[in-house]
């Protein structure tokens, strides 16, 4: 079901900042930068691989307001890894799939993402404490 992990998303206070200590530290490029306003962020995805099944990326996410997913995590854990998006080719198929095997969907049916994919997440305390997010998109 799962084809790679499609990126990391890391929650930071700046992302202007960021994007220069992943640039300077490991030598990654920005592919895009977006303002997500349902999902209360600001993002950049810096590319990291290609593979077979498709691209793989750093998500660097800073929140619109303190009020968001992201500005409510890093009130409470500060700056680190907050989730972690998977590829799928059929996002509605693998919803059903997932939630049929009893793990609770945050997205009932799938949102905007970043570069135009198709995203929805999965609740973070039925897969051992990790945020989970499947990505359908069309970019290979
Ligand atoms: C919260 N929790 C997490 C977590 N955020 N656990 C692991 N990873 C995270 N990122 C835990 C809290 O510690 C808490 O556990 C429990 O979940 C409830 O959290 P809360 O602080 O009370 O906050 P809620 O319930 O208001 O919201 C948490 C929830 C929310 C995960 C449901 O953030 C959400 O719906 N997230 C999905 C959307 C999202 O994250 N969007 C931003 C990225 P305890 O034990 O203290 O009860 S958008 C994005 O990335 C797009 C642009 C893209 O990829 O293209």
């Amino acid at each position: 079901m799962l084809l790679r992990i499609d990126h990391v998303g890391i929650a930071c206070h700046n992302l202007s900042e960021k994007i220069e200590f992943y640039e300077s530290v490991f030598g990654l490029t920005v592919v895009s930068r977006e303002i997500n306003e349902e999902q209360g962020v600001r993002e950049a995805m810096l590319h990291v691989a290609d593979g077979d099944q498709g691209a793989s990326y750093v998500q660097l996410l800073e929140p619109l307001h303190p009020d968001t997913a992201v500005g409510k995590f890093l009130a409470k854990r500060g700056e680190g890894v907050h989730h972690v998006g998977y590829g799928v080719t059929d996002i509605t198929k693998a919803l059903a799939e997932i939630s049929a095997k009893g793990v609770r969907l945050l997205d009932e049916r799938a949102r905007h993402g970043s570069m135009g994919a198709s995203i929805a997440f999965l609740h973070p305390k039925d897969i051992g404490g990790v945020l989970t997010e499947l990505v359908e998109t069309s970019r290979h």
